[in-house]
């Protein structure tokens, strides 16, 4: 019996262990489009509303697919790291504390910079108009407080959406424009600093990351989930250096 409590002591004790310093590594990869052809280049969008100042710097392009034609490089991808269950995602002490206060959507041209963003919970959305002409800013997604707001925006003026407004949540939501129907974007609220969006080639790399076990998820807005659903791919990240994933393939068929 006293061996028997002994034993147990002994493997609850391996079980739990000691507390064990984290490592960190970061991952890197890109994007790849493999879907129709069709996609690479899409028509510019159709803008018949305040058409002098909305087409003054030229045509407003088709934004749902942004391919890169040399390398297919999928850009204005959302890529994240979640844990594998539960909990929440050990933070890389240089990443703790957020460094910028606001996130910007601007729409110069009534079209949004940027088209895809990031926001982690603690910043504010300054919603920015820096043009002469009226907009309104509309989101929608579970990510927001009451599930989305809409503001107006008068020409030149801009507006901040506090912190609390904003929840983590694996879905982006979508943000447009009431005004000009074309104008579209996508916001997706994390709770870490592991998310990111694809760069013109489609790449993409998140720093600083926990070695181990964790969850990949892609999602962009003409293909949905890219990784196998919304509980994406679980990669390993090694330790002390950048962990290369074979590209991810993109397409716009379920
Ligand atoms: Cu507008």
């Amino acid at each position: 019996m006293v061996r028997t409590l002994m034993l147990a002591a002994m493997v609850g004790l391996f079980l739990s262990g000691p507390a064990r310093a984290q490592d960190w590594g970061e991952v890197k990869g890109q994007v790849v489009w493999a879907g129709g052809k069709g996609a690479l280049k899409l028509p510019n969008l159709k803008v018949d509303k305040d058409v002098s100042h909305c087409l003054s710097k030229g045509p407003i392009p088709d934004e749902k697919f942004v391919i890169n034609p040399k390398n297919l490089g999928l850009k204005d991808v959302f890529v994240y790291l979640a844990p594998l269950s539960d909990g929440p995602l050990p933070i890389h002490p240089d990443l703790k504390a957020i460094a910028k206060k606001q996130v910007e959507l601007d729409q110069p041209c009534c079209r949004y910079i940027p088209r895809a963003f990031v926001l982690r919970v603690g910043q504010e959305l300054l919603l920015k108009n820096t043009s002469p002409i009226q907009h309104n800013v509309k989101a929608d997604g579970k990510n927001i407080a009451g599930g989305g707001f809409n503001v107006l925006l008068p020409a030149g003026k801009s507006v901040a959406m506090s912190a609390d407004k904003f929840k983590a949540e694996r879905l982006p939501a979508a943000v447009a424009c009431n005004i000009h129907p074309w104008m579209k974007a996508w916001l997706l609220v994390v709770d870490h600093p592991y998310a990111t969006v694809t760069d013109e080639n489609g790449n993409f790399t998140i720093p600083k990351a926990p070695a181990g076990k964790y969850r990949l998820i892609a999602w962009q807005e003409g293909c949905g989930w890219i990784t196998g659903g919304r509980d994406g791919m679980v990669i390993e990240i090694k330790k002390g250096e950048p962990t290369v994933l074979p590209p991810l393939k993109a397409t716009d068929e379920e």
